[in-house]
C-alpha cells in the first residue's frame, strides 16, 4: 500500500462539481482518498485563453502501480468528457477535469509518458498551496525538501485564493 498525492483542476463547466465527481470516482478505481484540501481559485498558468481554475490536492492510499494509477486517472478524465489532443508542449487548453500524480510515496518514475514526482510541481503555487494545507511535512523525494519549504521558496507569484466552504 502506497500513500499518493494527486492534483485536481478544472476551468470549464461546473468546476466544483467536476472536482467532486472526480474525487468520488477514485474509490471505484482503486484509490482510497484519505485527505482532501480546500478548493482554491487559481490564476491560469500557461493556459491558452481560459478562465481561472479551481484546484485542490488529495492524499490517498492505493495498491495500484504508478502506470496503473495513471491509466485510472485518464479513464476518469475521459469519462468526464475531457478531450485529449495529441501530446504537445504548447500552451494547454481549458479542461473539465485534469488529474495529475504529484507524488507516489517516495517512488521516482522516469518514463516517456509518466514522470513522478510531477516535474513542474515545485514551480506551481496552485499545487503547493493546497498540498501544504494537507501535507506540508511530506518530503519531495528528489529535491529533498518538504512541501512547506518548496512553497516558501517558489518563484511562482500567480494568484491562489482559498474558497470559503460556504462558497463552494
Ligand atoms: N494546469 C495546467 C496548466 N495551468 N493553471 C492553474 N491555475 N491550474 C491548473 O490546474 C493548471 C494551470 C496544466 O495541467
Ligand atoms: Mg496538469
Ligand atoms: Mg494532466
Amino acid at each position: 500500500m502506497k500513500t499518493i498525492h494527486l492534483s485536481l483542476g478544472s476551468n470549464m463547466g461546473e468546476r466544483a462539481e467536476n472536482i467532486a465527481r472526480a474525487i468520488e470516482a477514485l474509490g471505484a478505481r482503486g484509490v482510497r482518498v484519505t485527505r482532501q484540501s480546500s478548493l482554491y481559485e487559481t490564476e491560469p498558468v500557461d493556459v491558452r485563453g481560459g478562465g481561472w481554475f479551481l484546484n485542490c490536492v488529495v492524499e490517498g492510499e492505493t495498491d495500484l502501480m504508478p502506470r496503473q494509477l495513471m491509466d485510472a486517472l485518464l479513464a476518469i478524465e475521459l469519462s468526464m468528457g475531457r478531450s485529449r489532443r495529441p501530446v504537445s508542449d504548447g500552451p494547454k487548453e481549458s479542461r473539465t477535469i485534469d488529474m495529475d500524480i504529484l507524488l507516489f510515496g517516495s517512488t521516482v518514475v522516469h518514463m516517456p509518458e509518466l514522470e513522478i514526482p510531477h516535474p513542474r510541481m515545485a514551480e506551481r503555487k496552485f499545487v503547493l498551496v493546497p498540498f501544504a494545507e494537507i501535507a506540508g511535512g511530506v518530503e519531495h523525494p528528489v529535491l529533498k525538501k518538504t512541501i512547506a519549504e518548496l512553497l516558501a521558496t517558489t518563484r511562482d507569484h500567480s494568484q491562489v485564493r482559498r474558497v470559503a466552504a460556504d462558497q463552494e
